[in-house]
């Protein structure tokens, strides 16, 4: 089985790639850019875009919509992580944090699939933000997200140790578990 995986980054990519060989589904990447409303959650950014999408591409695809939250921050960059990262940069959010002795974040992915129907799969990873950035690998705020339980960030580890833990691996994960029940 081949997917079509809408989305600009590569990053993406080479995780869902990483994620689904294994199981003998090939991932490519799709590079159609669709809009991406501001709402208040990823859920209906993610589902306005698929259905965007779905009146323009033939075939099945799926999208993935993801955010940093952080708890001294009230939940920022959340929704606007994408254009955050653009403008300020991790660096950015380590100045916001300056000081500040509250750490605590999650990333969230959610994963929108459509085949006709539009099917969500989410995941979570709860961390802390760094002091200082750490580590090449990754991308976009990889180098300041430490997940719980580690004392490395998400940049010092590899595709295979991110996924197995990170928000997007676990939305993989229940969209994996979902094909392999409807594929049947
Ligand atoms: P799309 O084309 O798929 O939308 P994007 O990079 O704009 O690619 P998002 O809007 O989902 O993706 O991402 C919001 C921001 O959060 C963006 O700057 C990403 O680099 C960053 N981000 C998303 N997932 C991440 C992850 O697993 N680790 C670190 N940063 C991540
Ligand atoms: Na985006």
């Amino acid at each position: 089985m081949r997917l079509a995986f809408v989305t600009s980054n590569p990053g993406k990519v080479e995780e869902a790639r990483k994620y689904f060989e294994p199981l003998g589904v090939e991932v490519y990447q799709l590079k159609v850019s669709y809009p991406e409303i501001q709402a208040d959650t990823l859920e209906e950014v993610s589902e306005y875009g698929a259905k965007w999408l779905a009146q323009r591409v033939d075939g099945p695809f799926f999208l993935d919509d993801s955010g940093l939250f952080v708890e001294a921050l009230k939940g920022f960059p959340g929704v606007y992580s994408a254009y955050v990262y653009k403008t300020i940069g991790y660096q950015g959010i380590l100045k916001l944090l300056h000081g500040e002795k509250n750490r605590r974040a999650y990333f969230k992915s959610v994963i929108a699939y459509w085949d006709g129907e539009l099917h969500i799969f989410t995941g979570r990873v709860d961390g802390k933000i760094a002091t200082e950035p750490r580590g090449s690998g990754g991308f976009g705020f990889d180098p300041i997200f430490i997940p719980e339980g580690f004392d490395r960030t998400f940049a010092e580890m590899t595709t295979e140790e991110k996924n197995r833990i990170s928000h997007r691996g676990r939305a993989l994960r229940e969209f994996a578990n979902w094909l392999k029940e409807n594929l049947k």
